[in-house]
């Protein structure tokens, strides 16, 4: 396994490549063209500034995450294909610079919701909560403004302000659209997508719905051990695999992460690693990462994706905001950095043992 963190680029990010380079054991990071609008090509040249920039800090770019899908491709509207077309010039010119694991979703409207970015915890950190009371009285508006007014200063992914103008309509374009069609619709784009891949080597690694069930009344696909199937059945080829998120999946209870890891082995590209703990149906907050502080049995997590052969790059996911930071709310240094140095202690132990 590779362990990396998630850096949203210079000027977006209050933790530098510096920074990341002294986190023990982590050698690589995950980052995007935080400014790109979904449905933007991406061009070589700007890619490549980006990966020397990753490169001249010691690091290297082991993935992206992400490159968003535009809506028209996930409500399936008549300029679907202009934008994956475009989508398909961004995925060559990754290739180009020799990038090859891509990180996306597809949620409509929000990429993922909380009611807290920083609840507080008894030893005084604060912490991104859900309680799908508190998400039941208020509209997806007042929840767009709480986000956007509790980010630091920071634009938190896939809450773009920009998008704020347009949910009235981005609303009303879903309003149609079933899990069924959802799903059709991102089946459709990853045929489209598939030669591209398999002429590049490029792993698709969709990110599951985060919290994993339908929120404001919004289709989720990507929720659980049976909707995941349909999608890699769907389109049954290597290139179309998953991010196994731990605390997306994690979110419902009955989802078994480990089956999940046993079932999906060889599909997993990506793993982002976090925990949280569990209150009651639909009510959880976010914890450190161990096992000791959250609902989730990380060791058996770790231990399972080792025993599946899985190699590819795992990230610490969110983490607390500690020791007074200031930064995009779940993306600070320093729990992130703990996580990193304690997801790196389980998997030498697990290492270690498994060969006595
Ligand atoms: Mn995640």
């Amino acid at each position: 396994m590779k362990m990396t963190l998630r850096w949203f680029g210079s000027g977006h990010d209050s933790v530098t490549l510096e920074q990341i380079r002294q986190i023990p054991g982590v050698t690589g990071v995950i980052t995007t063209l935080y400014n790109k609008q979904p449905g933007e090509v991406w061009n070589l040249p700007e890619i490549l500034e980006l990966k020397n920039e990753v490169e001249n800090a010691g690091l290297k770019i082991e993935g992206i995450e992400s490159v968003n899908i535009h809506d028209s491709i996930k409500t399936g509207s008549p300029e679907k294909d202009k934008y994956i077309e475009n989508y398909i010039i961004t995925l060559e010119n990754l290739a180009k610079a020799d990038i090859h694991l891509i990180c996306y979703n597809f949620m409509p409207v929000f990429d993922w919701t909380r009611s807290s970015l920083a609840k507080k915890r008894a030893d005084g950190s604060t912490v991104l909560s859900y309680d799908q009371d508190l998400i039941d009285k208020i509209n997806p508006e007042t929840i767009f403004n709480e986000i956007n007014s509790n980010s630091n200063g920071f634009t938190m992914p896939g809450w773009e302000p920009e998008r704020l103008s347009k949910i009235k309509e981005l609303f009303e374009t879903y309003k149609d659209i079933t899990s069924e069609k959802l799903l059709e619709n991102l089946i459709y784009f990853l045929n489209k997508i598939k030669d591209t891949c398999k002429k590049n080597n490029i792993k698709m690694a969709i990110h599951p719905d985060d919290p994993a069930w339908p929120v404001f009344g919004l289709p989720r696909i990507i929720n659980s051990k049976e909707n995941i199937q349909k999608l890699l059945d769907g389109v049954n080829d290597d290139f179309n695999g998953l991010t196994l998120c731990t605390g997306s999946l994690g979110s419902n209870p009955e989802n078994d992460i480990c089956d999940i890891i046993k079932t999906f082995g060889k599909r997993i590209y990506f793993a982002h690693i976090r925990n949280l703990i569990h209150h009651s149906k639909g009510k959880f907050d976010e914890a450190a990462h161990l096992s000791s502080d959250g609902s989730f049995d990380m060791y058996e997590i770790m231990k399972t994706l080792y025993e599946t052969g899985f190699s590819g790059p795992v990230r610490p996911d969110h983490g607390r905001a500690i020791w007074g930071e200031v930064a995009m709310p779940g993306y600070g240094l320093y729990d992130r950095a703990l996580g990193a140095t304690y997801l790196n202690g389980l998997i030498e132990a697990i290492e270690k043992s498994s060969k006595k």
